[in-house]
C-alpha cells in the first residue's frame, strides 16, 4: 500500500531492510516494501473479476483507513471495542498468571490502545519484555512503538510492517509468548481462510504457547446493523474510501461519489456484510489491472465480512486449526468473546 509518511529523522539503513529509531528499544522491519506490486495488482483483479466483485478488506487501512477506524471505535453504536476492553481489564491477569507470557506478538496491532491493558498486567506481574506488533499501516506501528516504550521503561518493541497472511514469518523467535489476535478481526476472513490462517500462525508457534482471540458474539441483528451503520456516517465513509485507495494504487476510475454503503446482517452465514452499491451504471478502467469493469446501477461490491462466533463455533474454529480452547471469556457484559488458546 502507499505510505504517504513524512520522511523518518531517525533514517533508515536501506541494506539492513529493518528500521532503527528511539534509541535501542524500537525495531520496526517493513518486508511488505519488498513485495512486489504485481502481487497487489493481481489480489485486486481476482476479486474485483469475481461474482459478486470483491475487494478484499486489508485495503481499507492506508493512513485515512486506519484513523477512519479508530473514529468507528469511538461511535456509540460500535460497541465490539469497548466490550473487549471491558473484558480485556477483567481477565488480563487471569491469562498473564496462567500463560507466563514475557513477549506479548499482537496480529493486526493497530493503535494499541487495548494492548496496554495486557501490557499493564505483564507489568505488575514483572513479566514485561518484548512486544512485536504486526500491522499493515507503518504510521500505525510507529507511533504505537513511541509510546509504548516511553510508558514502559522495561520494554522493548520490535515491529513488523506487512499483511499478517504473508508475513507471519516476520514474526521474530520465541521467548516464552503470548500471541493475540483481538478485535474480532478473525471474522473478517471467510471460514476456510480463518482456519489456514491460524493453522499457518500454529505452525510458527511451540506446543503449549497460547494465543488470544477476541470474536464479535452472534446476537440481536439490530444491535448488529446497528453497529456497521453509524448515524455519524463514520462507518460509510471507512467503507468509501477503500475505492479511492484502489483508484491510488492502481490509476483506476472510480466513480467514488455514485456508491452507497449497505451493511446488512447475512443470519445463514451468521455475519456483517459490508456492501457498495453503485447508484449508477459506470464503466471503471483500472489500467494497472489490464482490466475494464462494467458495473450496473444497483450492482454491489463486496468489502468485508465481519463474522460473529458462539463458543461453540470458536472452539470448532481453534480445534480445526490445531489449537485447544482452554478458556472462554465472555465477562459481565457478555457482548464479546476472548478465547485463550493452547498450541497443540
Ligand atoms: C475490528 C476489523 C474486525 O469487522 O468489526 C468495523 C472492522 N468494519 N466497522 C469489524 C470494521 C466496519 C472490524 N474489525
Amino acid at each position: 500500500m502507499d505510505r504517504p509518511e513524512a520522511p523518518d529523522p531517525e533514517a533508515p539503513d536501506p541494506a539492513s531492510g529493518g528500521r532503527r529509531g528511539g534509541g535501542r528499544r524500537i525495531r520496526v522491519d517493513h518486508p511488505l516494501e519488498a513485495v512486489d506490486r504485481r502481487h497487489v495488482f493481481a489480489e485486486l483483479r481476482a476479486g474485483l473479476t469475481e461474482t459478486p466483485c470483491r475487494i478484499p478488506s486489508k485495503y481499507f487501512y492506508d493512513d485515512l483507513g486506519s484513523d477512519l477506524f479508530e473514529r468507528i471505535t469511538e461511535q456509540p453504536e460500535y460497541y465490539p471495542t469497548r466490550a473487549e476492553a471491558a473484558l480485556l481489564r477483567e481477565i488480563a491477569d487471569d491469562v498473564v498468571s496462567r500463560t507466563g507470557a514475557r513477549e506479548l506478538v499482537e496480529i493486526g496491532s493497530g493503535a494499541a490502545t487495548k494492548t496496554r491493558i495486557l501490557l499493564d498486567a505483564m507489568e505488575r506481574a514483572g513479566q514485561l519484555h518484548l512486544y512485536v506488533p504486526m500491522d499493515v499501516s507503518e504510521g500505525t506501528v510507529r507511533r504505537a512503538a513511541r509510546e509504548l516504550v516511553e510508558r514502559y521503561p522495561t520494554l522493548s518493541v520490535h515491529g513488523v510492517v506487512g499483511d499478517f497472511m504473508a508475513h507471519l514469518g516476520q514474526i521474530p523467535d520465541p521467548d516464552e509468548r503470548l500471541v493475540i489476535f483481538l478485535g474480532g478481526t478473525i471474522g473478517n476472513l471467510e471460514p476456510a481462510t480463518a482456519r489456514s490462517f491460524l493453522r499457518s500462525l500454529g505452525s510458527q508457534m511451540h506446543a503449549g504457547e497460547h494465543l488470544l482471540l477476541g470474536v464479535d458474539r452472534i446476537k440481536d441483528p439490530a444491535v448488529l446493523e446497528a453497529a456497521y451503520n453509524d448515524a455519524a456516517g463514520v462507518t460509510a465513509a471507512f467503507n468509501l474510501n477503500v475505492l479511492t485507495v484502489v483508484n491510488r494504487l492502481t490509476g483506476s476510475d472510480f466513480d467514488v461519489a455514485s456508491f452507497r454503503h449497505r451493511a446488512p446482517w447475512n443470519a445463514e452465514k451468521h455475519r456483517i456484510e459490508m456492501w457498495l452499491v453503485a447508484e449508477t451504471a459506470q464503466r471503471v478502467r483500472l489500467p494497472a489491472l489490464e482490466l475494464e469493469l462494467d458495473v450496473a446501477a444497483g450492482e454491489a461490491i463486496l468489502t468485508e465480512i465481519s463474522t460473529k462466533y458462539d463458543r461453540v463455533l470458536a472452539a470448532s474454529l481453534l480445534d480445526d486449526s490445531g489449537f485447544g480452547m482452554e478458556r472462554w471469556y465472555t465477562g459481565s457484559e457478555g457482548l464479546f468473546g476472548l478465547c485463550l488458546a493452547v498450541r497443540r
